[in-house]
């Protein structure tokens, strides 16, 4: 099988080339990727030595790029993880998130038309369903909970997914959609919450909890996000969503007082600072459609995850430390100096 990975110097797409080389040894994946901020190529190190990987950098809203690349390599299934992933980015500035998240998936799915690609999926999110309320500990998001998206990124990702269902219904294409809870493990970019409080704690600096950290968040380890995404696209049904989480609920107080407890550090490093405009209370995925119809389950509890994750950071420090001293300074700076 021909792959085409998109974001995959990203930390889910790059978790699942991994995956994926490991596993069909006879498998060919390429790699497009457009390296923003948040993509690295030192991610990819391991996967330069296999064979059958390769490398191309470039746009997935650049048209006439796509179209050559697709053009060239013949590729059966296409795994679309590239986009802007940041809830707090797309609020300082949503524009790119539409580019990248609508347009790019929308050129994608043409060049998949135009050459008769076997399978496309999307990697979608649970944040496209909004949020739940905090004390209806049993409600959940199922795939047939309405569109309800909250940030400007959740709704780009939102209309993406539409724009997807249109693509199956009207042309036929045939297409899937996974909607995943938060993930977490190595190669997580320090902007979000785990990477950013575990070494943030390293290095005894405050760790910036927002409002009173009572939001709630529905914690899967990424492994088990791209074992879910390979049945998927082996097995899934044209047409289908599937919901993806590891029935993990958090506070994200909880989450920051464990990574400090691991860590051997004080709680005094928390601070609450001002909240996320438009924070989401709570996500929690109901995963049974995805259990029953493929047999999925997670294999990682959060207990193990967490740990696994914060020992990754604490043997790649190479890794974090080169992104830490670039634009992520400025960034860092931008996002948390007025909270
Ligand atoms: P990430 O930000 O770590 O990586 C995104 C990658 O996409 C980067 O390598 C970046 O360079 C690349 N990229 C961005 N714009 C591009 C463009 N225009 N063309 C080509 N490449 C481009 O994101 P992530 O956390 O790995 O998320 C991957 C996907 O999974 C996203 O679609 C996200 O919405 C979805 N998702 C993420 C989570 C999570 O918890 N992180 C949960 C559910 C779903
Ligand atoms: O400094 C912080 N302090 C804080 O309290 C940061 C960065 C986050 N938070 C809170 C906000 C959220 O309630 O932690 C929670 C998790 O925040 P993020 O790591 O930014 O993730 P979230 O907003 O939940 O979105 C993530 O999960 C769904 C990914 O970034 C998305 O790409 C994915 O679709």
């Amino acid at each position: 099988m021909n792959i085409l990975v998109t974001g995959g110097a990203g930390f889910i797409g790059s978790n699942f080339i991994y995956y994926m080389l490991d596993k069909y040894k006879d498998y060919k994946i390429v790699c497009l990727d457009k390296l923003t901020y948040a993509g690295n190529l030192s991610t990819l190190k391991r996967a330069f030595e296999n064979p059958n990987f390769q490398f191309v950098k470039g746009d997935i809203s650049d048209r006439v790029f796509v179209f050559e690349l697709f053009k060239e390599k013949n590729f059966d299934v296409v795994v679309n993880f590239a986009a802007e992933s940041h809830v707090d980015r797309s609020i300082e500035d949503p524009e790119i998130f539409l580019k990248t998240n609508v347009i790019g998936t929308q050129v994608l799915m043409d060049a998949a038309r135009k050459f008769d690609i076997k399978r496309f999926h999307q990697v979608s999110t649970d944040e496209v369903y909004g949020d739940l309320p905090l004390d209806r500990p049993d409600s959940l998001f199922t795939e047939e909970t309405p569109l309800r998206p909250s940030s400007p990124y959740s709704a780009s990702k939102a209309a993406a997914d539409l724009l997807v269902l249109a693509y199956y219904r009207t042309y036929k294409l045939p297409v899937t959609i996974s909607r995943c809870s938060n993930n977490y493990g190595p190669y997580h970019f320090p902007e979000k919450l785990i990477p950013l409080m575990i070494i943030r704690a390293l290095n005894d600096q405050p760790l910036p909890v927002y409002g009173d950290g009572r939001n709630v968040r529905d914690w899967l380890y990424v492994e088990d996000h791209c074992s879910a995404i390979d049945l998927i696209i082996h097995h899934g049904r044209e047409g289908e969503v599937y919901n993806i989480g590891g029935r993990n609920e958090r506070t994200n107080l909880e989450v920051v007082k464990t990574i400090l407890k691991e860590l051997g550090k004080p709680e005094e490093l928390i601070t609450f600072v001002k909240d996320r405009p438009g924070h989401d209370l709570r996500y929690a995925i109901d995963p049974s459609k995805i259990k029953n119809e493929l047999g999925w389950e997670p294999k990682t509890s959060f207990e193990e995850g967490i740990k696994k994750t914060i020992k990754w950071y604490l043997d790649n420090r190479d890794w974090w430390e080169e992104i830490i001293s670039g634009e992520y300074k400025d960034y860092y700076e931008r996002m948390y100096s007025n909270r």
